[in-house]
């Protein structure tokens, strides 16, 4: 596309960031389609830089999808099952979700991020039961637990509003909440992707609920189906006004779509430069949300690193396991460790920092050398023995 470059309302639009003036739709729609990709980039780096200086996040976590089996039938998704009796659907007991994190009970973890299916028969006391399982092994471990899908889900099949079903899993040991489901809160195109399930109003009214019981959460944006650039940078309006009321999101995630084994496998992958530009465009609209996470599994490692000069100043973390991003598709690894998450931010001319999941600093790169980075360097030897002898193992 033969784009012309108005360089003149981008000196007003860059006049606009340096004054920390909000941006609007169209500047947002503008910032898209500025033929210049590196200017845009350069602009969301100083904002970044602005914000975070050289630092770049990251965390030692680890994922549990409890159950595939799910009700919701969106058109982008390759891990649901939604026939319980398919071979491929799964469900976890208990005792297996507390295996996950018993196989890695000497492993400097500090966050569990769970995400299920929509599972139609599950009482609620099998989300307030995994949460108590996993904090009676762990009790310093910090919960990132369902997204606002799934609280609509439970709403609706519980009877009961979203304050209650977050008081109950709060309760329990729910310590934040992930930024999923929102996919594109367009009404046009989530009637094309994920018709039936929680609309944009209930995902904000959710996420506010969070917010107002003390609960921060993240947020996230699927690009690359059916969505225009205008619904993309709507999207990221309306998560803006949230936040404005509310101050609970902690990091925007951008998702790009990936193809494999779902019903939108005909279109094309976004590009490398789309995927950037998103992550530009997210720095520059969402100046009141700390963060901008790029999620290497998603993205690719490499295209992460680059991202991390495109107003990117998170790259979550060892991951371990994944599954959802995987069955689409993704040819990432499973996981990095701490120490090539360091290397990677240290190799982009960045200072690596292991947060926790509320982005309190564990962890400042000093310089040293990689082969003297202790891989649990992060975790204090006590609450790892303590950790090991719950559970029956030796401590080493
Ligand atoms: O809600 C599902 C998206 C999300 C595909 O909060 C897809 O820290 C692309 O939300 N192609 C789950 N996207 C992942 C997620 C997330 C990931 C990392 C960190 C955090 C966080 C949150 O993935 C889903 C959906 O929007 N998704 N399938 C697909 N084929």
């Amino acid at each position: 596309m033969n784009r012309t470059k108005d360089t003149a309302r981008f000196a007003q639009l860059t006049a606009k960031v340096r004054a920390e003036e909000a941006l609007d739709l169209d500047d947002g729609v503008f910032l898209y389609t500025y033929p210049d990709l590196l200017a845009v980039g350069a602009l969301a780096n100083e904002r970044r830089e602005a914000l975070h200086g050289d630092k770049t996040f990251f965390n030692v976590n680890f994922h549990i999808n409890p159950t595939n089996v799910c009700v919701a039938d969106c058109k982008f998704c390759s891990f649901a099952r939604l026939e319980p009796d398919s071979p491929a659907a799964y469900t976890m007991s208990i005792d297996e979700i507390r295996g996950k994190l018993i196989e890695r009970m000497d492993q400097p973890v500090t966050e569990i991020h769970i995400v299920s299916g929509l599972h139609h028969t599950l009482p609620l006391s099998y989300y307030t039961d995994s949460l108590r399982a996993l904090k009676a092994l762990r009790p310093d471990i910090h919960l990132k637990a369902y997204t606002a899908v799934e609280i609509h889900y439970f709403s609706e099949k519980y009877g009961m509003s979203y304050t209650e079903v977050l008081t109950e899993l709060k309760d329990a040991g729910l310590d934040s909440m992930p930024g999923g489901g929102a996919e594109i809160f367009a009404p046009r195109a989530r009637r094309k992707l994920c018709r039936g399930k929680a609309d944009a109003e209930q995902w904000l009214e959710v996420h506010r609920a969070a917010h107002t019981l003390g609960i921060r959460t993240n947020c996230t944006m699927l690009y690359g189906t059916v969505e225009t650039l205008e619904e993309r940078v709507d999207h990221m309006l309306q998560l803006r006004d949230l936040q404005a009321e509310t101050g609970g999101f902690q990091a925007f995630i951008p998702l790009a779509f990936h193809a494999e084994n779902n019903s939108l496998h005909k279109l094309p992958p976004p590009t490398g430069v789309d995927n950037l530009r998103t992550y530009a465009v997210g720095r520059l609209m969402l100046h009141n949300i700390a963060h901008i996470k790029a999620y290497w599994i998603m993205i690719g490692v490499k295209t992460a690193q680059v991202a991390l000069s495109f107003g990117v100043d998170d790259i979550d973390g060892t991951v371990q396991e994944e599954k959802i991003y995987h069955m689409a598709g993704a040819e990432t690894p499973q996981t990095l460790t701490r120490v090539d998450l360091i290397r990677l931010i240290r190799e982009a001319g960045r200072t690596a920092v292991e947060r926790d999941t509320l982005y309190k600093e564990r962890w400042v790169d000093t310089g040293e050398a990689l082969s003297d980075i202790r891989i649990d360097a992060s975790l204090p030897f006590s609450s790892r023995s303590d950790s090991r002898s719950r559970v029956g193992l030796p401590v080493i």
